[in-house]
């Protein structure tokens, strides 16, 4: 035992019963030492997954009426936004986005926890027309059981909670794992949580590395479900492991998203929203507006006027209110946004901004990246092709819509894509066309709780938010009542 009580398993607080070393949770900012938590063994995953399977077995959260389950989620949004400030800090420093993005991302939380405590019981099922009036056949819903949820350093707590309020609002019992990178808000999530007084085993947490806690976790056979928000390399593993074990798996993965802007479209909203596309949070975001394709008629003066723009862009500790862009999540990641940046530049294209680390003597102790504008790409070079999760934008050149479309789908991925344009009858043809989860028109990066969210080819499978995002969470049963039941003369006596 380390001391360190940072596994929440059955309701109360515990340190890795095999005293596993802990781990540093570090500022990318300054690299300082935030906080250091435990690692969870493989005995401590097995005990957080028999409390969830005690938890869902004992029905006293699965068997709540779905109303007073309802209740519960509306009160922990009101947790949540009691506790915005304190919240959006710890986020802020932690995973190193400006205060601003890290209390819309607590927004988000408490917007998730409402909407799915609103459509929780609006949905009871349906009755079934058996073509006979003998037989009543209705379709329910049953929580599905026992579900990992693993999340993602780059949101933490929005990536977490698109998976805990619809499993919860479902029915399930859940453990989660956060990234070991950024695990601060979800550890102080479990604390606010106790405030909702949840059954023991309702929620459960373990900490630590992906490739042993995670794996541990995905492989147990007391796991029902997997929701995964990652790499493509580490949903792929966790593929592997739903299959061995016939569990149901979400997957939610990243893209290169590719962002349309057409000459007729104004052209600063479409600069200014571009540079919003491709750098918010640094790049980390798997919508990220990475790849630009523009129209001939204005691409000269749109990459001069994006890489001017990029230029002015303030870089610092999400803390200070002048930040704009933060540092990358870790110096490893640096390296390898670092090593595409190189690649790109033997590749052929022509760098018109960043590209190199910051000169400010502040910034030099975090994973500081200059936002980085690429022009004359084309659909051969890796720097498009690859998912570069970095501030790293690309500008390919097209002519007709038709080249425009064919551009955009041009991808292994398919999360989101976005089309400028004032003609109203080509931006719908355009969105009609495109093979991405979502797709944006004349804007970029707005989500709704009560809009499906996921991708189509390797972004991933399933669809977090909305009906559908409720519906993952769900088993579906159908029940078939004879009420004139008589021998069926199959058989002779
Ligand atoms: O994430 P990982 P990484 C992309 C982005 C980034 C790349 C790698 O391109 O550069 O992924 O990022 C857990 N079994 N995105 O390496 O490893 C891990 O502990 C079970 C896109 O940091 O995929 C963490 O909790 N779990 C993305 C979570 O999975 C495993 C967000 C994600 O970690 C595991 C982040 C395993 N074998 C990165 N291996 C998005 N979709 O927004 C890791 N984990």
């Amino acid at each position: 035992m380390t001391g360190l009580k940072n596994l929440y398993i059955d309701g109360r607080w515990s340190g890795s019963v095999a005293g596993l070393p802990p781990r540093q949770v570090l500022n990318p900012a300054d690299g300082s030492v935030l906080a250091t938590v435990c690692v969870a063994s493989a005995d401590d995953v097995d005990l957080a997954v028999r409390s969830a399977r005690t938890g869902f077995d004992n029905g006293q959260w699965s068997g709540m009426p779905v109303r007073e389950r309802g209740n519960k989620l509306r009160e922990i949004a009101q947790i949540l936004a009691d506790n915005r400030v304190n919240l959006s800090h710890i986020e802020s420093l932690d995973a190193g986005k400006t205060l601003k993005e890290a209390g819309m991302d607590v927004d988000d939380a408490v917007s998730a926890f409402r909407y799915f405590a609103n459509i929780a019981d609006l949905d009871a099922g349906r009755m079934v027309d058996a073509g006979d009036p003998n037989i009543i056949s209705r379709i329910g819903y049953l929580p599905v059981g026992v579900c990992a949820l693993i999340s993602a350093w780059n949101f933490p707590l929005q990536t977490l909670t698109w998976k805990l309020a619809p499993a919860l609002a479902a029915g399930n019992t859940v453990v989660i794992k956060p990234s070991e990178v950024t695990p601060l808000s979800t550890l102080k999530l479990l604390e606010l949580l106790e405030q909702a007084d949840l059954p023991a085993g309702t929620v459960n947490l373990v900490l630590g590395p992906g490739a042993q806690v995670g794996t541990a976790l995905v492989q147990h056979p007391g796991i029902d479900l997997i929701s995964f928000t990652g790499g493509s390399e580490a949903g792929q593993k966790v593929m592997e492991a739903a299959a061995k074990g016939i569990k149901k798996v979400t997957l939610e993965l990243g893209g290169k998203n590719p962002n349309i802007i057409f000459a007729d479209t104004d052209f600063h909203t479409a600069v200014d929203n571009a540079l919003t596309a491709a750098f918010v949070h640094s790049g980390q975001v798997c919508s990220a507006g990475s790849r630009l394709i523009v129209q001939d008629q204005i691409y000269d003066r749109f990459v001069r006027e994006l890489a001017r723009r990029a230029d002015s862009i303030r870089l610092g500790h999400g803390q200070d209110p002048e930040t704009e862009c933060g540092p990358l999540a870790t110096a490893e990641h640096r390296e390898n946004v670092e090593r595409h940046i190189t690649q790109a530049i033997a590749d052929g294209a022509r760098l018109v901004a960043g590209g190199v680390r910051p000169g400010e003597e502040h910034l030099q102790s975090g994973n500081f990246l200059r936002p980085t504008v690429f022009a004359d790409c084309d659909r051969s070079m890796a720097i498009v092709r690859e998912e570069v999760f970095g501030p790293v934008v690309t500008v390919e050149r097209f002519s007709t819509e038709e080249e425009a479309v064919f551009l955009a789908n041009d991808t292994e991925y398919g999360l989101a894509g976005a089309v400028w344009s004032n003609d109203a009858s080509q931006v719908h043809r355009v969105a009609e066309q495109l093979r991405h989860g979502t797709v944006w028109i004349n804007d970029y990066h707005p989500y709704l709780p009560q809009a499906e969210w996921g991708g189509f080819g390797k972004s991933g499978l399933g669809r977090e938010n909305g009906l559908q995002g409720l519906n993952e969470y769900r088993e579906t049963r159908h029940i078939y009542q004879n009420i004139a039941p008589a021998p069926s003369r199959w058989f002779q006596d």
